[in-house]
């Protein structure tokens, strides 16, 4: 591609300014600005700008008169099921587990920027006794989870038995490498590596606030990922469905990072999902006041959406039922549950119709002067979509099943880490308490009593969700600060700390 080819490319979608340094580059720099310029397509481009255009002008929209809550009957808690249900979901669950029927897919392709570090979240350790990472946690719950449900579903195939379930990881140019490098080094936790699938999500320009894309260095265009809604075009385009397909996967479980609790593949909320004949389903947690800053989900018209904070007037969002909960109560939490035949026609045949979202930012550009400038106000737009926005499609006439919602308890399955410890909430410190707090009530259920001091952290390999721990704990009495993990070279659990007894 010549000078001449490029302005032919440029000119007619207004993006010629992108050559201002032409004649200043390098042949090395050329190439790279030419590669960047060819991996946008300026066409669509222009669409998503003048569709987020028309919005950005309009003034927020309320949706008080549109809105409904989900039905009873597509909405399942354990507040309001019985022990016995419960159980038959677990069992459910467990049991498409045991048959690999389950993948979990985690979303890392997020820069962390609240949190401030240059690493990806999920290599961050909130300061545990163990010192383990997030993503460290979470790859020992796979573990544990799936010798579980072999245990209890012994008929399952035997190569399903003795293979991993499947994980899927999302990430972005920002978070691969390390991601890789850290699960490498890391011996991928004791699962089976062929069962790890890591693959990137894109990346979109940012843009000046009249649409114009912005360069970053006189050679390079400034980018940044598509966001975790990115995740559609990604399983279509990195062929990652054709790969859950030929694994036999039927049910895919779509977590975030950097909640401390989460449940991997958790079986509970699939055997739930399974039960329902849901095709997309999302777990929530109740909001704890009508302020609380999160996105509920609810039905709009007939088909059902996350409505942000900012788009409920405050009568709406104080609204009660007859029992005194809050109308608008289902609080999401970036953990989602999908079908694969939902997953597979979405993506291939819906996912430009999902919408992109405005994130006004800092971007940092190339000045007057050709000078790199970071500015301190905001200067420019990300594109982004959501992974929730496909919820809207559930109800499409060509989605087979309907869609769910699973209420848990905030206190055993969301902490997340959002902020550095300068804040007050979701923060490393928030993170590791609530864990404590979990095992620590864990353990009194299992018949062990703790002293009101004692803090506690269970390793995934001795118990992932509580399970199997009366036998090793019961009548034990702690105090302290403890360990309790399973000694690899025995297979035995170590109880390491104060035991009073
Ligand atoms: C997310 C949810 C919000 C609420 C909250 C709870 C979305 C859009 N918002 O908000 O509704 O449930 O979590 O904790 O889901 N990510 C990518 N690629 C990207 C951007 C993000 O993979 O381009 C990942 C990121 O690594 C993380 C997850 O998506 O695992 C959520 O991203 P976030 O932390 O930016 O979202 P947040 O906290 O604003």
């Amino acid at each position: 591609m010549n000078k001449q080819d490029l302005i032919n490319l440029l000119e007619p979608y207004g993006q010629e300014h992108l050559l201002k340094y032409w004649e200043e580059l390098n042949q090395t720099e050329k190439e790279h600005l030419i590669e960047d310029i060819k991996e946008i397509d300026f066409a669509q481009m222009v669409k998503n700008y003048n569709r987020v255009k028309s919005e950005m002008d309009q003034t927020v929209q309320e949706f008080d008169e549109l809105m409904q809550p989900v039905p009873q009957e597509l909405k399942g808690s354990y507040e309001k099921s019985t022990p016995e249900q419960i159980k038959e979901y677990e069992m459910l669950g467990l049991k498409a587990i045991a048959n690999n029927e389950v993948a979990s897919l985690l979303l890392a392709g997020g820069q962390g920027t609240r949190l401030g570090v240059n690493y990806p979240k999920g290599m961050y350790s909130v300061g545990l006794f163990s010192g383990k990472s997030l993503y460290h946690l979470q790859g020992e719950r796979l573990v544990k989870l799936k010798q579980y449900a072999n245990r209890l579903f012994p008929e399952a195939p035997s190569e399903k038995q003795n293979s991993s379930i499947p994980w899927y990881i999302m990430t972005s140019e920002h978070t691969q490498e390390s991601t890789i490098e850290y699960f490498r080094k890391s011996n991928f936790f004791g699962l089976d590596k062929e069962n790890i699938k890591f693959f990137e999500q894109f990346m979109l320009p940012c843009l000046t606030n009249d649409g114009k894309v912005i360069l970053d260095q006189k050679s390079k265009i400034s980018k940044a990922p598509d966001g975790n809604g990115g995740l559609y075009r990604a399983l279509d385009k990195r062929s990652i469905l054709n790969d859950m397909k030929k694994r036999g996967v039927k049910y895919v479980h779509v977590y975030c990072v950097d909640n401390i609790l989460v449940k991997m593949a958790d079986p509970a909320f699939v055997g739930f999902c399974i039960a329902k004949n849901a095709n997309c389903a999302a777990k929530v947690v109740k909001k704890v006041e009508p302020d609380e800053k999160v996105g509920v989900i609810c039905k709009v018209k007939d088909r059902f959406q996350v409505v942000e904070y900012s788009e409920i007037s405050e009568k709406t969002r104080n609204l009660r039922t007859d029992d005194g909960e809050l109308l608008y109560n289902a609080g999401n939490i970036c953990n989602h549950f999908f079908n694969i035949d939902f997953l597979s026609e979405l993506c291939s045949e819906h996912e430009s119709e999902l919408k992109h979202h405005v994130a006004h930012k800092k971007i940092a550009y190339v000045n007057e002067n050709g000078e790199r400038v970071t500015p301190k106000e905001t200067n420019g737009i990300k594109l982004e979509k959501f992974v929730f926005d496909v919820f809207p499609f559930s109800t499409s006439k060509w989605a087979k099943g309907n869609f769910a919602i699973w209420e848990v308890y905030r206190e055993e399955e969301f902490s997340p880490l959002k902020n550095s410890d300068d804040c007050k909430k979701e923060t490393p410190t928030t993170c590791r308490n609530d864990l404590y707090a979990q095992h620590a009530r864990w353990l009194q259920k299992a018949g062990a009593v703790l002293d009101p001091e004692a803090q506690v952290e269970i390793s995934p390999l001795v118990s992932t969700n509580g399970e199997e721990l009366t036998e090793l704990m019961k009548g034990k009495a702690l105090k302290g600060n403890l360990t309790i993990e399973l000694d690899k070279s025995d297979n035995k659990v170590k109880i390491n700390g104060s035991l009073s007894l």
